[in-house]
């Protein structure tokens, strides 16, 4: 197939583009680099070093001996999407590319407008493309469990059947997200399922769970080809943060009460769910939509679970919240779509987090501890012009 990776320079679209590339589909990434210039503005890096992406293309050359073809350019602008899908012709759009950390997004006025308009409108238009250029293209979509919240009901894959004052039908699961960023995703998902109903496209609406480590077998080929490790208090997700302040002798920052549950997925699954997704497309008018996560845990358990695992002192700090979230919940996820198309899970093991101890010890010189306390309060999103005056 023909698959072009949008958000290919990011955490999961580079390794999924090695990944898709190595099971001999013809793949090309597009990137704005917009991960790289968040970096900046906070005065963070990823933990692991990063190489420029025609460095990383080259290596990728000469490991496996195949090509990946490259576009620079942003989803916003709609011209520019339009002429990519049509100089590519790609058969699979996998759609990684938008801004995607909560805390970002509730930073203030300027970044919560900044996060909605470049995923809702990058978004928007990968949709007229597809509809203008070929509306055979499936669209596989990086959504986020996020998109549901904690709903004190069973979460179905994406649709609900809903009897009502003795009538029934079969509705979009109702949502309930937890920040500006997330509710981006429900913006386009509601986008996406018109698109196919009116239109008649076929989509993939992945509700992606956190997902955590770091190598991939592609990414450990060369150390070029290595993606993202992010620690921060913005960007950093959960379980990697954990495992990096245990190396670090840092306490682990469980913000309270620890019982909030989350859907989480290894990166090996990630990249190998999105292969699932595109070998097996959405027939036209479907939005079809899973859930993808492996297994839940709560903040607290993923804490314990790291510090039983490190071979030394770990101390777990409750950190107030700087979110606003259910502390205590009922939480179950139905995930069995992935399953069925052939997903072999990697479960969270012994093995994996003591891999993610080393990959941390390696570059722990790298870390800025500045960046690991919460620093953006949903409570108070802090507006500097204001607080200028
Ligand atoms: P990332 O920020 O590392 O990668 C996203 C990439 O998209 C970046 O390289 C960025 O430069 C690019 N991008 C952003 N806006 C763009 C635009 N307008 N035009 C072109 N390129 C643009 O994020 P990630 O962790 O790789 O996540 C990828 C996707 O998966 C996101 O949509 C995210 O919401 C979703 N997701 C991630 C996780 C997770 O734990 N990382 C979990 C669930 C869902
Ligand atoms: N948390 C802590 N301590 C920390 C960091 C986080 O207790 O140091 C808690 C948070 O309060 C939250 C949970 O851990 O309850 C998850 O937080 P996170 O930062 O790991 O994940 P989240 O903000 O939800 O976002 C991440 C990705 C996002 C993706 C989402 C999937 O950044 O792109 O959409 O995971 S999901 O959570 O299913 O919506």
């Amino acid at each position: 197939m023909r698959i072009l990776v949008l958000g290919g320079d990011g955490y999961l679209g580079w390794p999924t583009a090695l990944h898709l590339s190595d099971r001999g589909h013809e793949v090309a990434v597009a990137d704005n680099y917009a991960r790289r210039g968040y970096d900046h503005e906070m005065g963070v890096e990823s933990l692991v070093p990063i190489e420029p992406m025609q460095v990383r293309l080259d290596a990728w050359r000469e490991v496996s001996g195949k090509t990946i073809k490259h576009y620079y350019g942003d989803l916003v602008d709609g011209d520019f999407t339009t002429e990519m899908i049509a100089d590519f012709r790609p058969d699979t759009i996998v759609h990684f590319a938008e801004q995607r950390a909560a805390p970002y997004s509730m930073i203030d006025r300027k970044h919560a407008v900044y996060t909605q308009q470049n995923n809702v409108v990058g978004n928007l238009n990968v949709l007229f493309a597809i509809q203008e250029v070929d509306p055979e293209i499936h669209l596989v979509k990086l959504g986020t469990m996020g998109e549901y919240g904690t709903p004190n009901i069973d979460i179905e894959e994406g649709w609900l059947e809903v009897t009502h004052n003795g009538r029934t039908d079969r509705m979009l699961y109702p949502k309930k997200p937890g920040s500006f960023y997330h509710l981006s995703k429900v913006h386009d998902s509601h986008n996406i399922e018109f698109a196919c109903r009116i239109w008649g496209l076929r989509a993939t609406d992945l509700n992606q769970g956190v997902v955590y480590g770091q190598e991939t077998p592609q990414t450990v080929r060369d150390p070029r080809l290595a993606t993202r490790f992010d620690y921060d208090a913005i960007f950093g997700t959960v379980l990697n943060r954990f495992v990096i302040q245990a190396v670090l002798g840092h306490p682990l920052t469980v913000y309270t009460p620890g019982g909030q549950t989350r859907g989480m997925i290894d990166i090996r699954d990630t990249v190998e769910c999105i292969r699932l997704a595109a070998e097996n497309p959405a027939d036209r008018g479907e939005f079809r939509v899973f859930n993808q996560i492996t297994e839940s845990y709560s903040v607290g358990e993923i804490a314990k679970t790291i510090a039983n695992n490190f071979d030394g002192q770990v101390e777990i700090e409750h950190v107030d919240n700087p979110r606003v979230e259910q502390g205590e919940h009922y939480y179950n996820v139905k995930h069995t779509g992935l399953v069925e198309l052939g997903l072999e899970p990697h479960l969270l093991s012994n093995t994996l987090i003591e891999s993610l101890f080393e990959v941390a010890d390696k570059h722990k010189h790298r870390v800025d501890l500045a960046a690991m306390r919460p620093t953006v309060n949903w409570r108070k999103a802090s507006n500097p012009m204001r607080d200028e005056k």
